[in-house]
């Protein structure tokens, strides 16, 4: 692979010769020359700038310079078997340098041409000319900021993909876990020996000799790193590369990956507002046929629907104290998802009459504490199994401990369908514990219900 980098700096591409690239270069892997664009010029004073067409601050490079300056350097190359240049043009207004685009590179360039502009950039039509008689041109940036010339641009360039080069990494397998790799995320934070250092210790995982438990830490850790640091990855993850605890972490983290998805997507769950009552109450009428019970006629079920499950009940529910009601929101800012929770006043009980455990047992422990009611839970069902459920329970768990505050032992309770086994195994899986049973009548039918009570404050 060989770079010709053009610059009115030629001499700051000595950093060239460190290091691995500079190594590269003594055992012919690479061949980096670095030219100086004033060689091509005709006059006396060697300008290559001029006033920007139009008016405007600053100078342009001048395309005819450039012209010769590149033509020769492709003639350097131009007819070798196999030989495939493409012009590396370094620009804040370039498409942002990725690892894939320099993997390309590293496979299918012979040669790199790397054009260093200075002042206000290049005259647009070098970068028009060699594309239209077929050369590739990269017009690339290194982010978001601006520098004042390619040349830093053009040493990363070199050093991304030339690092790339079959021969050049000591050990291949460090290629495939780091960041911007193929697992798409960033990469896990790393230590070291001494054991201890300022008072922080390395987690002590990495040190257990548990192979297993250590990639899983890491792969946690690389998960919430690129959660915090780069959305954008997030947004670009392939859901089949996903197991079960990645999607759970994904879910701690505000990302679901509903069935059908392509990409996690990023999910808000929050206490419900004045302007999200009537979808409230349309998920509430759409969901609740799902868990109710077989032997309720459509037309009761209807009857409930109408009669506590409308916009007047929800506005009710949200404007009062006694009670939470939580939204799960898709980034179109649908509701998809919501809880109801009745808090009771002090240190009460919430739902005496309707069947609270008070004199339940839970983790082998007589109940003490207040009594909490989850109400209502529901998911629309094109999200169940996305961790949906996971990640609105935890927000309406995090927003009622904001409510209990003092309270001692705070528990949380609710009766589900007795023959809802979907509905009961969601609830295991969320910390609760079956307590017992109610009975109560609906249209001069008794029914059973099962009741679940968990510690509120619990992980
Ligand atoms: Cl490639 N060039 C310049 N001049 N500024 C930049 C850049 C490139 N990438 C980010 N900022």
């Amino acid at each position: 692979m060989r770079f010709d980098i053009v610059s009115v700096f030629p001499e700051f591409f000595s950093v060239l010769d460190l290091s691995l690239v500079g190594k590269a270069q003594e055992r012919g892997i690479l061949d980096v020359q670095s030219h100086d664009l004033r060689d091509w010029t005709d006059d006396p004073h060697r300008t290559v700038d001029d006033t920007p067409a139009g008016g405007g601050a600053g100078m342009v490079m001048r395309p005819d310079i450039w012209g010769t300056a590149i033509d020769s350097l492709m003639e350097s190359s131009q007819g070798r078997r196999g030989s495939r240049t493409i012009l590396a043009i370094p620009t804040p207004s370039g498409v942002p340098l990725t690892q894939r685009t320099c993997e390309r590179l590293a496979q299918e360039a012979s040669q790199i041409i790397i054009a260093c502009g200075r002042y206000e950039g290049i005259d647009a039509r070098v970068s028009e000319h060699y594309s239209s008689v077929g050369i590739e041109v990269l017009e690339y940036s290194l982010g978001d900021y601006v520098l004042n010339g390619g040349e830093v641009a053009a040493v990363a360039l070199v050093e991304a993909v030339g690092r790339l080069l079959p021969g050049m990494v000591g050990n291949p397998e460090s290629l495939v876990e780091e960041s911007h790799g193929a697992a798409g995320l960033l990469e896990y934070p790393v230590y070291t020996r001494p054991q201890t250092w300022r008072e922080q210790a390395i987690p002590p995982v990495l040190t257990s000799g548990n192979h297993g438990v250590t990639a899983r830490w890491r792969r946690d850790r690389a998960i919430e790193k690129t959660a915090a640091r780069r959305p954008d990855m997030m947004r670009q993850l392939d859901s089949a590369s996903l197991d079960k605890l990645d999607k759970r972490k994904l879910a701690s983290l505000g990302w679901l990956v509903p069935a059908q998805a392509d990409h996690p997507v990023p999910m808000n769950a929050r206490v419900a507002r004045a302007e999200d009552i009537a979808s409230v109450a349309e998920l509430a009428a759409a969901t609740f046929p799902d868990a109710a019970p077989d032997y309720l006629s459509d037309v009761s079920i209807q009857a409930f629907i109408a009669e506590n499950l409308t916009p007047d009940t929800f506005t009710t529910y949200i404007h009062s104290p006694d009670w939470l009601t939580m939204v799960l929101v898709d980034p179109c800012g649908r509701i998809v998802g919501y809880t109801l929770s009745l808090v009771p006043e002090s240190d009460g009980v919430a739902g005496r009459d309707e069947g609270a455990p008070v004199d339940a047992v839970v983790g082998n422990k007589a109940r003490k504490g207040p009594l909490v009611e989850l109400s209502k839970f529901y998911i629309a069902e094109s999200w169940r199994g996305s961790g949906a459920s996971t990640m609105l329970f935890n927000a309406t768990r995090v927003a009622l401990l904001e409510r209990t505050g003092e309270w001692e032992e705070p528990y949380l309770w609710l009766g589900t369908n007795a023959r809802n086994k979907r509905a009961q195994k969601a609830y295991k899986a969320l910390g609760f514990e079956r307590v017992g049973k109610r009975t109560f009548t609906v249209g001069e039918q008794d029914n059973s219900d099962v009741v679940f009570a968990r510690l509120l404050r619990m992980a």
